[in-house]
């Protein structure tokens, strides 16, 4: 491991791998999540779900529910209608979602009903004997029949389609023009398969109206102010009159960023029996109907000249959002951020287009370490990459370094409309080669072949694009992106630092800390960071998207400055000098040029709220809104190195390396810990993880004997490494991590075990790789 610091020796703690202020809470056992929610006369709520997935409702009979005892009321979608909250409006305005099935089911597990009951166990029992009458229908499973309009699924919309939308962007018949005039094309039709993020803690919510019938509303959220406005927009409930506190979260990964009809349910119950009332998510219900992702089918096509220049770039997707398009994408494209799809190289022209469908499956369209749409086109382009390569018999490291833009080109207009702000592929690439040692991996290889064993090496050099974002582009709700940072510093030089952003696992109670620390020359132990709570945290958007460090992070840093440009007048009171003759050096500040006669922030601090000098403002906070000028641009090369049993199809990773470059790292070891964490999680999507549905429309995986997370003994061991490309654009340099490790590695691991089986001419095979899929494509390939 080579958690590269990037602390100059005058830093006083960024870049230093500082341990993480808030382990001690959670390793003791002491987090506070919302299940330790109690609240005196708190209800339990259940849902009852649709068993089928496309269904009429023809009756629903709540007496044998209501009988149980300790059961306090069941709803139903008709409620809901007459209480005109039927419907959840989605992130994006494509479409809006129903919060309880009314006249008809669209798909399995479907929330038909919500039960309240004194105890949990009270409300499960009673939401099993919620009678249903059903009549069931013929489900529509694929998008390519859904296509075809011979069954229109959703009556409440107007357009009499299952067609929801269509996306493109670059320049379509200039990139046909190009394909036609090319030496070499390739296409490829790559499936990334339908997924959930799975995090540990489910969602869930506790909804308590106080005497002044203010709402009070514990959950799990990445995005609590969003949910604020969205709760008020929904419920009717004036904003001033919700609080929203999402307290400590056992991860997110995207799953947490929409609005869920049980939310909708558990405030309802509370209002009609004015009692709090809490829900939990079990496992199968987080499952079946909370945040999805993926399911894309993306033909490729590449362009190429015979030397290995790319000419031009083509992806034509076919979305599959389920029965409501509940996207949680925080853009006003309804493809979110595809059109990173062009990815490390210069392509001359590109056209990306993308068609979603309703189907008779669990709304999709959220996401699996957030993304957006960037993993998907990640892995298009990453494996598209390797198609061209074994197709042309190049190296794939060599076909890469051709097309890579190159570390002169930046800023850097991609084909497909993104100002790539900073990066150097080749060196990172180069890194990556020169340390998992390539040349000798390569001559093992051939020795392997000789022998008739299947050993492959997989690269991926993908570029990232983080940090929703500059207003410009990025709107949810009608609102546009950007986000918040709140410092008041104390009397004594300690302080309070809040954000708009809240963290699920990622360490923002250090990092922020960390980044004010180094701005003001504070010690981060003493500064306590916020998040969460809308009644005290300026309004912000919240975490996913890796936007965090690149917008609230960015944020902050300039709050730090004005707070430091403030204190500089305090400062020229206390020395006697003019402001305009003080300076900041090494963290401290001293009279021009003279060390002697200098100051520290704490002394500083002290002075501005008993003795701030004439003029000068008394004490020392600074709040601030960031609209950055772009986005941020990460990259990263990996390499993943692995065995494939022919006899089997079992894969063994033996090595997989990932050089992260990430702009100015805060926090090396927490920037390790996400690479750790989204590697395990590329892992899993690699080889393990899929939502299928059968073909009467049952969900396959709705528990974790199905869906399965790999642990410490199925992962590999992870090397890591960085190369540090600051961001011009942001205050401190820094750019997204988050995401990386899962936009990069799936096609790495993909790619290692087709050029593993690139002798017996097998070009893919789609995600998860499991071992019955890669002994069938072995078996296929012997026989023909
Ligand atoms: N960091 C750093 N230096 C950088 C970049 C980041 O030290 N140059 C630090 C940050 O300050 C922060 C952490 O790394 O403490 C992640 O920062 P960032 O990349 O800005 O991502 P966010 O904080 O916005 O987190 C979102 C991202 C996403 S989109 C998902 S999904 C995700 C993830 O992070 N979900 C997670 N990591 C997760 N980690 C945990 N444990 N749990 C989740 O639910």
């Amino acid at each position: 491991t080579d958690a590269t610091n990037n602390a100059g020796p005058q830093t006083l703690t960024m870049g230093k791998g500082m341990k993480r202020k808030e382990d001690p809470r959670f390793l003791t056992g002491n987090g506070n999540y919302v299940d330790d929610m109690r609240l005196p006369g708190m209800l339990y709520m259940a849902i009852v779900h649709s068993p089928y997935p496309h269904a009429n409702i023809k009756s629903i009979d709540k007496e044998a529910a209501l009988a149980v005892p300790g059961v306090k009321a069941v709803i139903t979608g008709e409620d809901l209608v007459a209480a005109s909250l039927a419907w959840l409006p989605t992130f994006h305005g494509f479409d809006k979602q129903m919060v309880l099935a009314v006249g008809k089911v669209l798909f399995q597990h479907q929330e038909v009903a919500a039960v309240f009951a004194e105890t949990r166990e009270a409300a499960r029992d009673a939401a099993e004997l919620v009678d249903v009458d059903y009549e069931p229908l013929d489900p529509v499973i694929s998008p390519f029949d859904s296509m075809k309009d011979e069954v229109i699924l959703r009556d409440d919309r107007e357009d009499r389609t299952n067609h929801i939308y269509h996306w493109d962007s670059g320049d379509r018949d200039g990139t046909q023009a190009a394909l036609d005039d090319s030496e070499v094309v390739v296409t490829e039709r790559i499936y990334a398969p339908r997924c959930h993020p799975a995090p540990l803690e489910p969602c869930g919510c506790v909804a308590q109206f106080d005497a002044m019938g203010r709402l009070h509303f514990w959950v799990t959220s990445q995005a609590p102010h969003v949910y604020r406005t969205a709760i008020s927009l929904v419920t009717g409930i004036p904003e001033d009159k919700i609080r929203v506190i999402s307290p400590d979260i056992g991860g997110g990964f995207g799953n947490k960023v929409p609005v869920y009809p049980g939310y909708v349910c558990a405030i309802v119950g509370a209002l009609i029996l004015k009692t709090p009332v809490k829900w939990i998510e079990t496992r199968t219900e987080n499952l079946t109907t909370t945040g999805f992702a993926r399911d894309y089918h993306m033909d490729v096509t590449i362009g190429a000249k015979k030397d290995g220049t790319v000419t031009a770039l083509k992806v034509k997707t076919v979305a599959d959002h389920g029965a409501f398009d509940a996207a949680a994408d925080p853009s006003k494209y309804p493809a979110g951020m595809f059109g990173v799809v062009t990815g490390s190289y210069q392509f001359p022209v590109a056209f990306a287009e993308l068609d979603a469908y309703f189907t008779n499956k669990a709304p999709g369209g959220v996401a699996y370490r957030c993304s957006f749409r960037v993993t998907e086109a990640s892995y298009a382009i990453e494996r598209g990459m390797d198609i061209l390569a074994q197709k042309l018999t190049m190296d794939p490291a060599e076909l890469r370094r051709k097309n890579f833009v190159r570390k002169d080109q930046f800023p850097y207009d991609s084909a497909l409309g993104f100002t790539y702000d900073s990066g150097d592929y080749e060196g990172t690439m180069d890194k990556a080669l020169n340390q998992i040692g390539y040349a000798e991996l390569r001559r093992e290889q051939a020795e392997k072949r000789a022998r008739g064993e299947y050993m492959g090496i997989g690269i991926s050099t993908f570029t990232e694009v983080v940090g929703a974002g500059p207003s410009k582009h990025f709107d949810i709700l009608g609102i546009k992106m950007f986000d918040s940072a709140e410092i008041r510093i104390h009397p004594t030089g300690t302080g309070i630092i809040r954000t708009g952003t809240k963290s699920q696992g990622q360490g923002h109670e250090t990092t922020w800390a960390q980044i004010v620390a180094e701005e003001l020359g504070l010690d981060p132990q003493n500064l306590l960071v916020e998040e969460g709570d809308t009644d005290t945290a300026p309004y912000g958007l919240g975490t996913y998207a890796s936007r965090s460090t690149p917008v609230a992070g960015a944020a902050l840093a300039l709050a730090a400055r004005r707070v430091r440009e403030k204190a500089r007048k305090v400062a020229a009171h206390l020395l006697e000098a003019a402001p305009e003759d003080i300076e900041w050096v090494e963290h401290r500040f001293q009279v021009m040029g003279v060390p002697s006669r200098s100051v520290t922030m704490k002394e500083v601090a002290f002075a501005a709220y008993t003795n701030p000098g004439e003029g000068n403002e008394p004490g020392l906070e600074a709040s601030l809104y960031y609209d950055p000028p772009n986005m941020t641009f990460p990259h990263g090369a990996y390499i993943a190195v692995v065995d494939v049993d022919a006899e089997t199809g079992e894969v063994k990773v033996r090595r997989f390396l990932a050089i992260d470059d990430c702009g100015t790292v805060i926090n090396p070891m927490i920037v390790e810990g996400q690479v750790h964490g989204g590697l395990t999680e590329g892992f899993a999507i690699a080889f393990m993880q899929e939502i299928p549905y059968d073909e009467q429309g049952n969900n396959m995986a709705p528990n974790f004997m199905e869906y399965l997370i790999p642990t410490s003994v199925e992962a590999p061991v992870w090397e890591t490494g960085s190369t540090v490309t600051p961001s011009p654009h942001h205050p401190i340099g820094a750019k997204g991590v988050g995401e990386s490790p899962n936009v990069g590695s799936p096609a790495a691991f993909v790619n290692a075990v087709m050029d593993a089986l690139a002798p017996l001419g097998v070009t893919h095979i789609d995600m998860p790789l499991t071992r019955e899929k890669v002994w069938r494509a072995i078996r296929n390939a012997e026989a023909a």
